[in-house]
């Protein structure tokens, strides 16, 4: 089968013969100046529409409901404010969820971490192929930077690199309710140290960053047939582009929420970030002051300037 236009993969029967394609529904958390933090539903990549008025004052009520994209159809057909998109701040995409993240789900993310480290050569070799897949705790919600904000790389690390990950957005009861952009920052020299040295590597100040929104009703055959393009600009020079495709994912969606669920709770839901298919060359670092997009077909761009934590 043909693939389907990126983002525009929602049909509904508008008669017997004519099903009709919806355009894709985008969920943010915005801000004007210093105002309070509001949830809106982004039409056409210009306008914001407020969900305030229509009782919508968090993601995770939407979220738990049976049917959050039918809910946002119909409140999309209501005469709401709107606002520019220009005019707003846009906020993370998560309010209470445990960040997670999956690793060596693609076959590119195992080569690379294999040269990287004859220590940890075997572990990431089998991890690929064994039945349970590699998670681990990235962030907590409150820590992780939106689109526009810096991400770190660690004062005390020499290489360091993004990873652009397709992130899975989890309701309380495990259920896939939408997808975001996800940046899983990464300290390679610690991580390829020592294996034990993983959180060191993956889990300090603004190593997650996570946006520009949430895009829901897409199913996981049309997502996984999703681009995914990360660039990293230096002033005027881009100095890394590379891309890859959400379909190289080993794993079934399903499978990596099923296991994250596996003995444990998550009251306020989880946002899973599904593995890395792009490593720069391993002469390759980032900078403070570097930019680095990640664009994943069907929901945006995920944008953000690099310091040094
Ligand atoms: O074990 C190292 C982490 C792997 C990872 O983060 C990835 O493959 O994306
Ligand atoms: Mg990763």
């Amino acid at each position: 089968m043909d693939a389907a236009p990126a983002g525009l993969l929602e049909t509904v029967a508008t008669g017997p013969m004519t099903p009709r394609t919806l355009p894709p529904l985008k969920l943010c958390r915005f801000a004007q100046g210093d105002g309070p933090v509001r949830v809106g539903l982004v039409r056409d990549d210009a306008t914001v529409l407020d969900l305030t008025p229509a009782g919508v004052t968090r993601l995770q009520p939407l979220l738990e409901g049976d049917d959050p994209a039918g809910r946002l159809r119909r409140l999309a057909g209501q005469q709401l404010p709107r606002l520019a998109l220009g005019d707003v701040r846009l906020r993370a995409p998560v309010e209470r969820q445990e960040i997670w993240a999956a690793g060596v789900t693609y076959l590119r993310s195992k080569t690379a971490r294999m040269e990287e480290s004859d220590f940890s050569a075997s572990a990431y070799d089998r991890v690929y192929a064994a039945e349970r897949p590699e998670l681990f705790f990235k962030a907590l919600a409150e820590k992780v930077a939106a689109s526009g904000e810096p991400v770190g790389i660690r004062g005390d690390a020499t290489w360091n690199v993004p990873e652009p990950e397709l992130a899975l957005v989890l309701n309380s009861r495990g259920r896939i309710v939408g997808h975001t952009i996800g940046n899983d920052m990464s300290s390679r020299d610690i991580e390829g140290a020592n294996l034990l040295y993983l959180p060191q590597a993956k889990v300090y100040e603004r190593s997650c960053a996570l946006g520009p929104w949430i895009t829901l009703g897409t199913p996981e055959t049309a997502a996984r047939r999703w681009g995914v393009r990360l660039t990293i600009q230096r002033g005027r020079r881009r100095v890394f582009a590379g891309d890859t495709s959400v379909g190289q994912i080993k794993r079934g969606f399903e499978e990596l929420a099923g296991w994250l669920f596996r003995s444990q709770t998550f009251p306020h839901g989880a946002v899973l970030l599904t593995g890395t298919g792009v490593v720069p060359p391993d002469t390759f670092t980032l900078q403070a002051g570097d930019v680095i997009e990640i664009a994943i077909d069907g929901i945006g761009t995920l944008r953000n300037p690099v310091v040094v934590v």
